[in-house]
């Protein structure tokens, strides 16, 4: 398999997931200005879309959508406990999660990637953010992740986007519970393997 990723875009969940599933994989970065990969690869050619993640699967197709890929990644390797086995209840549970993050929390502060945003624009999806952040703090209760007391890939997808809040410098001070979370999920030893190849640490 070969993960086509941007440093701490969204595509660092899947990175995290593969690597807590153990699964060997490639990684290649994508230039996302110029659309290449580090390979040498016209990225459009790999994913019309023009964004990652992307994952080129080991029979040559590639398969795209965080939310999706997370749940492919999770599938592979069942005995990870990275997702809960398709069709139950718990797996509906996640993939919930999967979609709150990705269309609540991903796209929301996302928005702050844009050039363009205006400072009206800007304020008011840092507000939204923080209303799905007091709902977070709302469901994690004293748990110490999304579902209980099992990581899964919801985990990996939202420690992500939440590391984009450093990024745009937004203070987290009102939210110690989701702070906590994350620095929990930072130790994590695939974690900080996932951050180290992205050159976000040492
Ligand atoms: N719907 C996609 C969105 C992916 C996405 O937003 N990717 C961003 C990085 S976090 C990206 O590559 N943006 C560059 C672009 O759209 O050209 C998903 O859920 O995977």
């Amino acid at each position: 398999m070969k993960l086509y990723y941007y440093p701490g875009a969204c595509s660092m969940a899947v990175h995290i997931a593969l690597r807590e599933a153990g699964i060997p994989f490639d990684l290649d970065k994508v230039d996302l200005a110029k659309h290449r990969t580090a390979d040498g690869e016209d990225f459009y050619k790999i994913n019309p879309k023009g964004y990652v993640p992307a994952l080129r699967l080991d029979d040559g197709q590639v398969l795209t959508e965080d939310a999706v890929l997370l749940q492919y990644v999770a599938d592979q390797k069942s005995t990870s406990g990275l997702a809960p086995k398709a069709g139950t209840m718990e797996r509906y549970r996640v993939m919930e999660w999967l979609n709150f993050i990705s269309s609540e929390m991903h796209k929301t502060l996302g928005a702050l990637f844009n050039p363009k945003i205006t400072p009206e624009w800007k304020e008011d999806r840092i507000a939204l953010f923080g209303r799905r952040c007091n709902f977070l703090v709302q469901q994690l209760g004293g748990k110490p992740y999304l579902t209980g007391d099992k990581f899964t890939i919801a985990d990996a997808y939202l420690f992500t986007i939440l590391g984009w809040t450093n990024l745009f410098k937004l203070d987290m001070g009102k939210w110690p519970a989701l702070q906590s979370y994350a620095g929990r999920i930072a130790a994590r030893p695939a974690v900080k393997e996932a951050m180290k190849a992205e050159g976000l640490i040492k």
